[in-house]
């Protein structure tokens, strides 16, 4: 309390801490193109080409594979941008996303 008799409410420091994180998972399917795949991880996940190929060859033989790890909302967003990239070239591409362990 001050001279004029002011009371100052400290508010309890809330402690920052990091986002939750997702991984985005890119999953195989027999229409869609490996150039397609390999375009959208260069393009939405930015990945360089030789990355984007390794990714997509992964998928393809391995049925699933992570295109990247990001806060929910920008996860959100890029699979949203690249499930109506797809559905624009009527490929049926398939992405999902799960929650990163949370560390200790
Ligand atoms: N299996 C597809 C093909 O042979 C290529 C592909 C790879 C599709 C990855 C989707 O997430 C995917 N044309």
């Amino acid at each position: 309390e001050n001279d004029a008799g002011t009371v100052t409410q400290v508010k309890p420091q809330k402690k920052l801490k990091r986002p939750r994180l997702y991984r985005v998972l890119l999953h195989n399917d027999d229409y869609t193109t490996r150039e397609f795949v390999v375009l959208v991880l260069r393009h939405i996940f930015h990945l360089d080409e030789q990355s984007a190929i390794r990714v997509m060859l992964h998928v393809h033989n391995n049925d699933v594979g992570v295109a990247g790890v990001f806060t929910r909302e920008v996860a959100e967003t890029k699979i949203e941008k690249v499930e109506a990239m797809a559905r624009e070239q009527e490929f049926p591409l398939r992405l999902t996303m799960e929650p990163e362990e949370e560390e200790a």
